[in-house]
């Protein structure tokens, strides 16, 4: 890996043209289907008003999750042929666990069916009652098993990642202060790790800088406390490191990726996101303690060590998608469609969280339906509106999913209530990108009119996945 790299350019910036393209061609089609105006309405209702629960036949154009839905490569789906299904010590598992050393960095890798599965691992291996785990903004699964291990999450994020409309370039940031005040008010025995997450999922993908995560190093060496990092898209938070701070313009992806990752002891993976597979995690970090612990415990949720619940052909695409996932010219498109977009609707004077992140459009509900209370719920009003408008299908990201308070009971209410438009990896095109757009801004043109809802059914954990909602 050189230290010093010139990232390629399109045909169009080599001429200064306006144009770009995906750099990929399609081999492989999908057919989706367009439904009926009343065909929506009839399946947005017996969904509950939940997206979550609309069958996907029933969707057009599918903006749920950048997860689990990237279209793998040639050489990915080539590399599915090769699985060594043996029960222990799949030659595969080896590949992966030197993809991940290599481009994370890390000593030790244990693998696992997904994100949540390492998250899991890590909360019940380092994580005790009474502790208490600083982040940047929660995460719903991740902040879940860190209170299911006795921990309480304490959000140090930085104050304009809760403000859509500030510029900050990087909102992801970890405030200092805050987590300063955190470790003198609890003390640092109390802290098993930070919890760092690169971009920020819940803020829009926004990204930390490599100033912030160096500063969180130093200040975390002084009073002994690991970092631990959510890598689930942190190949993101390289290009916009690549982008917007001083002296990475001319570093690949690739070594940003590993710089970022060596201020950190460990990290766990939804290898879903950034990874480009269908299906798969790791936990990988550098202390022999942690890793025997996780490594034990593995066996009891996942799988055994060597596979971790998934496939020797996942593992051996998984390998494939990391090495694929670091790409610059990947990400530089990945991001530039979902800016794509962004830029469409900031255009048309839309609200948007502001600066696009990396995998999605954040649409700001409070802006959107100014004359509606946060109970009646206007993020998951207007990914229903969506739906029925053009059978494009986003996500709740509001009060749904911040969901109560372990201690009181109470309803969380958000700063953001935010509808997420997410975009795979190389699946749609820039057309798709167009309905989205425009269907968007039906739904927006129609706002004054649009009533809210009621819950009607919440389940106790993670509510917002099957919950089930009311016309008010
Ligand atoms: C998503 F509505 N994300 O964004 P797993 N960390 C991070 C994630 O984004 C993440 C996981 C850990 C999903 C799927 C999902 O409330 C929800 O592989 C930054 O999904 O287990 C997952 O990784 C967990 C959607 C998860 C949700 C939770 O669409």
């Amino acid at each position: 890996m050189s230290s010093t790299h010139t990232p390629p350019q399109t045909m169009g910036q080599q001429y200064g043209r306006r144009s770009w393209a995906e750099p990929w061609k399609i081999k492989m089609v999908e057919p989706i289907h367009m439904v009926s105006r009343e065909e929506r309405a009839r399946a947005i209702e017996a969904a509950g008003y939940n997206t979550f629960l609309l069958r996907s036949e029933d969707v057009y154009i599918d903006l749920l999750t950048d997860s689990g839905t990237s279209a793998m490569s040639d050489r990915q789906w080539a590399g599915m042929m090769l699985g060594d299904e043996a029960y222990a010590g799949s030659r595969n598992f080896y590949r992966l666990e030197e993809a991940v050393q290599t481009y994370y960095g890390y000593r030790y890798v244990v693998p696992t069916h997904q994100g949540r599965g390492a998250e899991h691992l890590i909360s019940q291996a380092v994580i005790r009652p009474g502790h208490f785990i600083p982040g940047n903004m929660y995460f719903t699964t991740t902040r879940l098993h860190q209170e299911l291990a006795g921990g309480t999450f304490v959000d140090v994020i930085v104050d304009e990642a809760h403000d859509p409309t500030d510029l900050h370039p990087f909102k992801g940031n970890i405030d200092l202060d805050k987590l300063t005040a955190l470790i003198e008010r609890v003390g640092a025995a109390q802290i098993p790790y930070v919890s760092l997450a690169g971009t920020v999922n819940m803020a829009g993908g926004q990204p930390v800088s490599m100033a912030n995560v160096r500063a969180v190093r130093e200040l975390c060496d002084r009073h002994g406390i690991r970092i631990y990092l959510d890598a689930t898209r942190l190949v993101e938070n390289a290009f916009f490191i690549q982008e917007r701070e001083e002296g990475y313009a001319d570093k690949s992806i690739a070594a940003i990726l590993k710089e970022f990752c060596s201020f950190t002891d460990g990290a766990w993976m939804s290898a879903k996101k950034d990874n480009l597979v269908n299906i798969g995690g790791w936990l990988a970090v550098n202390d022999e303690e942690v890793f025997d612990l996780a490594r034990n415990m593995v066996v009891i949720y996942e799988g055994l060590h060597t596979y971790g619940g998934m496939a020797g052909r996942d593992m051996e695409a998984l390998a494939i998608g990391i090495e694929e996932s670091v790409n610059d010219d990947h990400v530089a498109s990945r991001v530039g469609q979902v800016r794509y977009l962004g830029d469409l609707l900031t255009e048309w004077g839309i609200p948007i969280v502001q600066p696009v992140g990396g995998h999605a459009i954040f649409l700001d509900a409070k802006r959107f339906y100014p004359h509606m209370p946060q109970d009646h719920f206007p993020a998951q009003t207007l990914a229903a509106e969506l739906y029925l408008d053009s059978g494009v299908r986003s996500m709740e990201r509001g009060i749904a999913s911040a969901g109560r308070d372990p201690q009181t009971g109470e309803n969380r209410y958000p700063a953001l209530e935010l509808t997420r438009l997410t975009i795979p990896r190389r699946v749609y095109t820039q057309a798709h990108m167009d309905v989205v757009a425009e269907s968007v801004k039906a739904v927006f043109d129609g706002r004054a009119t649009t009533r809210g809802l009621d819950m009607v059914y919440e389940p106790k954990y993670l509510r917002f996945f099957q919950a089930r909602f009311a016309r008010r």
